[in-house]
Parts: structure tokens; C-alpha cells; sequence
């Protein structure tokens, strides 16, 4: 069960997606009984900024059939405040079982501009309990407002500008709204990047009750959840063919067999993330199917 992924020792192939499992609130309320038998064998931060956000307004949420639609907005105190106050906590808190080595922690950050990644990157570079960068880029560009990672020519130049600031292990959080991820993971592993991990939510819509208008805050959110697994699956397939970094396959997964899909196609690890919200154990459960 045990898997190499970037240099990292993984006691087996199941994490979390960013953004759908809080170390720190898992630990308030399920206990520390949670901290000693952590579902994955790595962990992945919500999305850091360089500078705090608010996050969207409510609603913030929809569910759907087979799935959820999310308009967080990216809620985060900013990278000095995680560096300074959660990541030494959460390094505890995700610790495994008595006297095992804790569980590597995934930062995953997102910016505008490579000048805002850039100085993530720096910032994140002295904090030793960091394994790995996992970098959003399903973030409005600042110049162009198309999403960096839907471009391949821009994900390329914006990860050139970067790589050589951080010494970590860098996986590109790849965006599924684009025309073609294949040529955007390959743009990724020309730019330097270490893995690649999709999908990201797919962009949608819901409607209020009396069709009034958009029901989330931020109009359209990110679809998640078993409605997507197909989808997921199509596009890990294409990437897995196209390059030669690891992939961290995700969309929908609910059990082993969905896990083993995402393997069986080229995956090396395999991330769950709204199943999480049913059942917080599910990691650990999915692990123990696979
Ligand atoms: O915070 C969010 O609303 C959010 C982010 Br940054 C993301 O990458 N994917 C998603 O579904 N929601």
C-alpha cells in the first residue's frame, strides 16, 4: 500500500483534496482520537493567500443531485497567520498513530500573478513542516481575468517565473474548465512542476426556488462530488497520457474501487474530497478498500 510520491514516503495512496477536510476543525470536534488515526496518509491545506479574504458572501453552498456546487471564495487569514499560527498546529494535529511520524503537510496556495506566487512561495520556503507545494491556478490572472491554469502559454510562463523560488516538491493543481487539460498538465511539466493534481470543481450554476437569479453569493461556484466522476476520470486519463511527472487523480471518489479506477489509468495517488463531508473517516475507509 505504501507509495514514493516526490520524494515523499506515503503510508498509502489516499489524501485529501484541498479545501474539503480541516485538519485543525477535525480535531475540535471529533477528538484527538481523529489526530491518531488520520484518514490520509498526507495533508492538503485550503487554499493560502498572500493576503487575508473574506471570502465570498453567503450562500455559499448548493447541493445537487450526486454532488455539491461550492462558492467559497477562498476564506483564509493569509500566509503569515497559517505559517504562524496553523501550520504549527496542524503539523501536531495530523500526527499518526503513537510514536509514527507525522503525516506530511501539502501547503496549497493560490495568486494572481507570478509576482504574488513568487512571494508565496518564498514565504512558505523556511517552514520546515511544509513537504510540498500544491499551487492553485484556477485563479483569475490579474492581466488577462481568464483563469492562469485554463492557458497553457500562461501557466508555462508563470511557473518558469517561479520554480527556482522554492526548493519543495510542486504539484499544479490543474483547473478542468479550460479546452484542453492535457496541454495544460504538459505546459505544467515544461514550467517545472513536479506532479500534477485535478480535477478542480467544474464551474456551475444553480438558480433560486423562484428563479429570481443566481442562488450562490458569488453566482457560480465549483460542481464536486459523485456527478463528476466521469468527467474526473476522462481527464486524469488524458493527463496521465501525456506526461511523465505523477498524477494525483480526484473528482467523486466515494470508495476502493473508484480509488482503483483513478490508479488503473495512470494515477499515483488519489484524493478525496466531498465524500469527506458524509463521512469524515471516509479517507481512512477508502484506503483500507483500495
Ligand atoms: O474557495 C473556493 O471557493 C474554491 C477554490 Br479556491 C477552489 O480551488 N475550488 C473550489 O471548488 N472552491
Amino acid at each position: 500500500m505504501s507509495v514514493e510520491f516526490c520524494g515523499l514516503g506515503l503510508a498509502h495512496p489516499i489524501i485529501n483534496a484541498s479545501g474539503t477536510f480541516d485538519a485543525l476543525a477535525a480535531l475540535r470536534v471529533f477528538g484527538p482520537g481523529l489526530a491518531e488515526d488520520f484518514p490520509f496518509s498526507a495533508y492538503v491545506s485550503k487554499t493560502i493567500t498572500l493576503e487575508p479574504k473574506a471570502g465570498n458572501p453567503p450562500p455559499r453552498l448548493w447541493e445537487t443531485a450526486g454532488g455539491m456546487i461550492n462558492s467559497i471564495g477562498l476564506p483564509n487569514r493569509g500566509v503569515d497567520a497559517y505559517l504562524a499560527e496553523e501550520l504549527p498546529r496542524m503539523n501536531f494535529s495530523v500526527r499518526g498513530a503513537e510514536g509514527a511520524a507525522p503525516v506530511p503537510v501539502i501547503t496549497n496556495v493560490m495568486g494572481p500573478d507570478a509576482a504574488r506566487i513568487g512571494a508565496l512561495l518564498e514565504r512558505c520556503e523556511g517552514a520546515r513542516e511544509i513537504s510540498a507545494i500544491e499551487l492553485n491556478v484556477s485563479c483569475p490572472n490579474v492581466a488577462t481575468g481568464l483563469d492562469i491554469g485554463a492557458d497553457p502559454d500562461e501557466l508555462e510562463r508563470v511557473l518558469r517565473a517561479v520554480r527556482g523560488l522554492s526548493s519543495k516538491p510542486l504539484i499544479v493543481k490543474l483547473t478542468p474548465n479550460t479546452a484542453d487539460v492535457a496541454a495544460c498538465a504538459k505546459a505544467a511539466e515544461r514550467g517545472g512542476a513536479d506532479a500534477v493534481s485535478l480535477v478542480n470543481t467544474i464551474r456551475a450554476m444553480a438558480i433560486t426556488p423562484d428563479l429570481q437569479g443566481p442562488w450562490l453569493g458569488g453566482r457560480t461556484g465549483g460542481l464536486s462530488g459523485p456527478a463528476i466522476r466521469h468527467a474526473a476520470l476522462a481527464q486524469v486519463a488524458a493527463v496521465c497520457a501525456e506526461v511523465s511527472i505523477p498524477v494525483v487523480g480526484m473528482g467523486g471518489v466515494q470508495t476502493g474501487r473508484h480509488a482503483r479506477e483513478l490508479i488503473s489509468v495512470g494515477a499515483t495517488l488519489v484524493a478525496v474530497g466531498t465524500e469527506s463531508f458524509r463521512d469524515p473517516a471516509a479517507g481512512a475507509r477508502i484506503a483500507a478498500e483500495i
